[in-house]
């Protein structure tokens, strides 16, 4: 580039960034006062935080980001993202005049509510963050197996806010990064050294520095801007750069605020020297002065650049850029500026100071010193937007209609996952080649050994089993590829879910459509469910195998029985979840949600179910490793079509039913054998096969919901399974989980209801003596029956435990 080129590149940027700075803090103030005039909220962590990116993001998105970049912003710089936009002429008006109103744009970006091209969601800090981690380790994974290699290869970019840079999650993806020998991944901290409470430990970049080497990250510090280096080199600027490096952030933060007449103060008290280090401070009116201690690095365009344009390999970069969390606004640098606003009369400063005219506060080019042609011709080449909307769409794959499983007569829905895979990679369907297995050192134990003996682990360089070449017999073949379909992962669930998400979006991130397949033990959900629900947020597709489940995975022990899961599986929105107890129903679950995976139609409810079906989304499967006698039975279409609605009648109550065991998952038996003594003394005892509490509750509040609006005849699968039956007949709910899980069955036509269920953890024993302590046995199951039939006895009861 010519100086001259170079020069005029500058002051575009220049320009830019002033316009970047004044729009998002518009929107805010707009935002703001429309909450100040409705319900007195506030508008918080937005302002400061964005000016503190401004710079940072101007050079990325208008000059060194291309098409096939993919970006995660810190959640509360959304306004400059939209700003942006805005200029790019992806974000309307009217959203940024109801930011964060209804339906305006989102407070933090979303890739699902918000219109403009929203790579990665932020909101919940440091998941966006490994999410450009493991976006990349997908990218290789879908070029490595060939696919997408006439696009360019992405670079993976995360905004960071310095404390953000304390959430775990983010040292757990480094690691796993490291291990996938991780790459076009830059990370860029916004090093303002402040968080939302507080100023920031001293020293904190050396840890990172340290640490980013010690996982192969080239490191970039961006300390000081072209005015403090050219500052440095004047007679005296050494003693001015050792006063900076000393200087404690909370000072440096202070004197940002108060400004020039303080810096100038408290420099000449600490290194005025009557010689040249006076002189080169006298040289400088205050409001130089401010400008000159204010020009660090993450404001500093030219050094920005030329730190970014100068990366010329794909290894991952952290970017440490010194910012100042509030930069060219009147409380820049305040301990308390995180949900600081403008005064209106700071607003009114501020907005002259621009050389914005009242009234032309959204124009596009108002208060620049360059012709709007030229912006606008200048905008038109940026090249980040050059391809227009950079989503990709993949085309669905076919899934067969049916699943093969090789069934036996006793086994438990886990080893029936795995035999089901077996099938799938033994096959030559072309779905099978898309589908990536994924575990957090739990490959073998959640039986995906068979899956991945057949199709192999991935990875970038080819590595073969040791075992296998020595000999030494194994039942799991352990040999690394770059064709292979299973990711193994260490043990961090957080990485799990983000690296499901990751690979659930690769159909639009990377335009290639891939099925992942993710296991985990049941009850370490929880400890990835921020991650799980971020992934959701994302509408990232995956199928999640939970395995095993509840107090029946019995002497495994106490800390890993799960009793909340059924209900996360209710309420986690994005997320169908099934419990199925028989390895038929699993097969066509499966098959099910394999398709339900790749839908994306409008939202219009389904006539029959009034679930959303058409949109599709991802799919948990809460399975058991407890063998349970499988039933001799053909799946035709109609009990399919039941076992993927929620539930069917595994024995049809009679017209006089008095009572129903409604049961879902590994209690079937109990479910079964209670119906079974019950029958001896009661007549037409029905027992309802529950395969996904999730779905019959979200299509019965659906329909309750389309009949308010006017659909009378809107009727949910459940409302029908349950219609035939008496008023005074009761149902007993039967769950190895929360017993709340079920216990609304009763609600949706009024039948009195008792449910049994699991509501403490830890104790150790065998199935049965464990539903017996927790009251999920036939007895209890009796027992509850006894309850609601009343007057008639019930033979066979025993004490309860
Ligand atoms: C998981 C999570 N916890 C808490 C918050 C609330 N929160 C929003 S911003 C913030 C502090 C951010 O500080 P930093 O990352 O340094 O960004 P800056 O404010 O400097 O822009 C906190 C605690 C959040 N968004 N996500
Ligand atoms: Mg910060």
């Amino acid at each position: 580039m010519t100086d001259r080129a170079s020069a005029d590149r500058l002051a575009m940027l220049a320009a830019l960034e002033r316009k970047i700075l004044w729009l998002a803090s518009w929107t805010i103030h707009s935002a703001n006062h429309l909450r100040d005039n409705r319900d007195g909220l506030k508008v918080g962590g937005h302002q400061a935080s964005s000016a503190s990116l401004a710079t940072i993001m101007t050079a990325l998105y208008f000059a060194v980001l291309r098409p096939e970049d993919r970006v995660a912003v810190k959640p509360h710089a959304s306004p400059n993202f939209h700003a942006i936009q805005y200029l790019l002429g992806n974000q309307t008006r009217e959203k940024l005049e109801t930011f964060r109103g209804y339906k305006g744009a989102q407070s933090y970006p979303s890739r699902t509510k918000d219109i403009d091209d929203v790579d990665f969601s932020t909101g919940s800090v440091g998941l966006g963050v490994a999410q450009t981690l493991f976006s990349s380790l997908a990218q290789d994974y879908v070029r490595a197996h060939g696919w997408g290699l006439d696009r360019p290869e992405g670079r993976m970019v995360a905004l960071i806010g310095d404390a953000e840079m304390d959430e775990g999650n983010i040292y757990e993806a480094l690691i796993e990064g490291w291990k996938h020998g991780l790459r076009n991944t830059w990370w860029v901290v916004d090093y303002n050294r402040q968080s939302l409470d507080a100023v920031v430990r001293e020293g904190l970049w050396e840890r990172f520095e340290a640490m980013f080497r010690n996982f192969g990250w080239d490191v970039v510090i961006l300390k000081y801007g072209k005015l403090l280096e050219a500052a440095f080199a004047e007679p005296g600027g050494e003693a001015l750069r050792r006063w900076i490096d000393s200087c404690p952030n909370q000072l440096y933060a202070a004197l940002c605020y108060q400004g020039g007449a303080a810096w100038r103060r408290r420099l000449l008290d600490d290194i005025g020297d009557q010689g040249v280090v006076t002189a080169l401070l006298e040289r400088r009116s205050d409001a130089e002065l401010a400008r000159l201690m204010t020009n660090l690095a993450g404001h500093d365009m030219p050094s920005l650049l030329e730190a970014f344009e100068s990366i010329d390999h794909d290894r991952p970069v952290c970017f440490i850029a010194y910012t100042i969390k509030g930069f060219g606004l009147p409380f820049q640098g305040h301990k308390d500026n995180h949900a600081g606003l403008m005064t209106p009369a700071q607003m009114e400063a501020f907005r002259a100071g621009m050389g914005v005219r009242p009234g032309h506060e959204w124009e596009k080019f108002e208060g620049l010193d360059i012709a709007g042609k030229e912006i606008e011709a200048f905008l038109k080449q940026v090249p980040f937007a050059a391809r227009g909307r950079r989503r990709y769409r993949a085309d669905k794959l076919p899934v067969p209609a049916t699943l093969a499983v090789p069934m036996q007569p006793t086994m438990a829905t886990q080893q029936g996952f795995g035999l089901i895979l077996n099938e799938i990679a033994r096959g030559s369907e072309p779905f099978a080649d898309r589908i990536v297995t994924t575990s957090p050192d739990v490959t073998v134990s959640t039986n995906l050994g068979a899956f991945v003996n057949r199709r192999g682990l991935f990875a970038r360089e080819t590595l073969a089993d040791t075992f296998r070449q020595e000999r030494i017999p194994s039942t799991f073949a352990w040999d690394f590829s770059p064709k292979g379909q299973h990711v193994e992962l260490g043990i961090a669930e957080m990485n799990l879910f983000i690296m499901l998400s990751a690979l659930g979006l690769a159909h639009s991130i990377h335009g290639e459509r891939l099925l992942p397949v993710g296991t985990l033990y049941d009850p370490f959900i929880q400890r990835g469910l921020d991650a799980l629900n971020y992934a959701c947020y994302q509408d990232a597709r995956f199928m999640l195998v939970a395995t095993p489940s509840g107090v029946t995975l019995a002497p495994e022990g106490g800390a890993h029985q799960s009793i909340g899961t059924p209900l996360i599986g209710m309420a986690q929105d994005g997320l169908a979840a099934f419990e199925p107890a028989f390895v038929d129903e699993l097969a066509t679950i499966m098959r099910f949600g394999f398709d339900y995976m790749q839908r994306d139609g409008e939202g219009d409810p389904d006539e029959e179910t009034w679930l959303r079906d058409e949109t599709g989304g991802s799919v948990y499967l809460r399975l058991s490793t407890r063998s349970i006698d499988q039933p001799q039975r053909t799946m035709d279409a109609a009990l399919a079509g039941d076992v993927i609605n929620g539930g069917y009648w595994m024995r049809r109550p009679g017209p006089n039913a008095g009572v129903v065991i409604a049961y879902m998952g590994a209690v079937a038996p109990e479910a079964i054998a209670a119906a079974g003594l019950l029958a001896e003394t009661h007549r037409d005892v029905g027992v309802l096969a529950i395969t996904s509490a999730d779905r019959l509750n979200a299509g019965w509040t659906a329909a309750e919901r389309a009949r308010q609006r006017g659909h009378a005849g809107a009727t949910s699968h459940v409302e029908r399974l349950l219609a035939p039956l008496s008023r005074d007949c009761g149902l007993v709910t039967v769950v190895d989980g929360h017993p709340a899980t079920l216990a609304w069955l009763g609600s949706v036509h009024g039948h009195r209801v008792r449910s049994l269920g699991v509501e403490h953890f830890g104790q150790t024993g065998t199935v049965d003596d464990l539903y017996r302590h927790h009251g999920i046995d036939a007895n209890a199951i009796l027992h509850a029956a006894q309850a609601i039939i009343g007057r008639r006895p019930v033979r066979y009861l025993s004490a309860l435990a």
